[in-house]
């Protein structure tokens, strides 16, 4: 007996690649945990038929000898199959797009950092050459769709991308992977929310908007994640935390969510014990008070390593600077020679203006040129302190329109940020 199974828990993307399994291998049973997420368990009522499979219990576990391990690599989050972790001469295969170690011994996996597992398979249906349904098509685009965002977490590739319009070709149905990627939010959820929202606390720190709410929450309630979500861009914060406390306070779950690129809520988590992406995050706290909690928060947010990024890193220095005596045509000669589109103009060591080529516009004749820079140059300058953050650089050249900015510190030029060098960083350039 052949079955291919995946993690308890099981969301979208694991259940599409069990199923887009079982194209590869007809004759493989799909066995899914009991335990799987509630939008899951929605679409299952609905698409049972069309997807049989069966639950770990109905296997005869002596009799398997072949298993597909689908979007996990670790026994532990296998439901009723432990008995199969002795087993001698058990052939497994994985395939998973989570990098981190698993305990599994396969003797084929398929691992690959990639937006989804579905991704995976949809690259074996292609070559292989597989006539898909639409609700197969329907279900794993759900499943990519569902582990990359609709295509906007940082994990996503162009191949999801391409496997994403692949699978709308063969006429995935857009409207029901909607419905059933649509998040819980019911009454339980709006009542958080709401006292969340209240009792947002809100600080600023590491030149990040921060809010952190604590509610009191009774047994278990779904989707606090989506809650934190929307609390954040209510509130229209960098990064948002819900500490969510039960038993009198003694389990604490924290939930994060970031929208600046340089404050990564999966480091922070990690430091609390907990885990996650950049940009979303969750720990659980046992015996350790809502206060403490919020402390901890607030000293790793304020070690955040990757926010020490500043501009004095991505500046470039020295920088060309010119007298305030030079003339326009000396000046068109050093943009020429530097390959720049401005310079700082100093007077007597100090920052006067800027010229751009934007300011040769104003050059109506011949013997203009004659003329010394500070009859073009532009006198606002808006500079910026080598500590502020790349992302209050764009900030400034996109409110003042300039495309660059020179650094000062202590009335001196030390360096000048230009836009290209903000993108650069944005980008994920900096050199090494
Ligand atoms: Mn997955």
């Amino acid at each position: 007996m052949i079955i291919i199974t995946t993690h308890k828990n099981t969301d979208f993307d694991a259940l599409a690649s069990v199923m887009a399994m079982t194209l590869l291998e007809p004759a493989a049973v799909p066995v899914i945990p009991k335990s799987i997420n509630p939008n899951i368990k929605a679409f299952l009522s609905i698409h049972k038929d069309i997807f049989p499979y069966q639950t770990p219990d109905q296997v005869d576990v002596d009799a398997v000898e072949e298993l597909f391990v689908m979007d996990v690599n670790r026994w532990e989050r296998l439901e009723g199959l432990q008995a199969l972790r002795e087993r001698d001469g058990l052939q497994i295969t994985i395939w998973d797009h989570h990098m981190h170690a698993g305990n599994i011994d396969a003797q084929a996996i398929h691992q690959e950092e990639i937006g989804s597992t579905v991704t995976l398979l949809v690259r074996e249906l292609k070559k292989e050459r597989k006539v898909l349904t639409p609700m197969q098509a329907t279900l794993f685009l759900t499943g990519l769709y569902e582990d990359t965002g609709n295509l906007t977490f940082s994990c996503t590739t162009a191949e999801d991308a391409y496997a994403a319009a692949w699978l709308i070709e063969r006429k995935a149905d857009l409207s029901i992977v909607n419905t059933f990627l649509k998040p819980a939010y019911g009454e339980k959820q709006k009542d958080i929310l709401f006292k969340m929202i209240e009792s947002a606390n809100r600080t600023k720190l590491n030149g990040y908007k921060l809010s952190m709410s604590r509610v009191e929450i009774k047994g278990h309630v779904e989707s606090l994640a989506l809650v934190v979500r929307m609390y954040r861009e209510i509130l229209n914060v960098d990064a948002a935390f819900g500490i969510f406390s039960s038993n009198d306070g003694k389990r604490n779950i924290v939930i994060g969510r970031s929208n600046a690129a340089t404050l990564n809520i999966g480091s922070i988590m990690k430091g609390l014990g907990g885990g996650g992406h950049p940009g979303a995050g969750s720990a659980l706290l046992k015996s350790v008070s809502p206060d403490a909690v919020e402390e901890l928060i607030l000293n790793l947010v304020s070690g955040n390593q990757t926010s020490s990024i500043q501009i004095s890193d991505i500046m470039s220095f020295p920088v060309a600077t010119v007298d305030v005596g030079t003339t326009m045509q000396e000046i068109a000669a050093i943009l020429r020679d530097k390959g720049c589109t401005g310079v700082p103009v100093l007077d007597n060591g100090k920052l006067a203006g800027i010229i751009s080529r934007r300011d040769f516009r104003k050059i109506r004749k011949e013997s203009n040129l004659k003329a010394p820079v500070k009859a073009y140059m532009s006198r606002d300058i808006i500079t910026i302190a080598p500590g502020r953050s790349p992302m209050d650089a764009s900030r400034l050249m996109v409110k003042h329109d300039v495309g660059r900015l020179p650094v000062v510190e202590s009335g001196k030029v030390i360096g000048i940020v230009t836009r290209s060098d903000a993108m650069l960083y944005f980008y994920d350039q900096l050199p090494d």
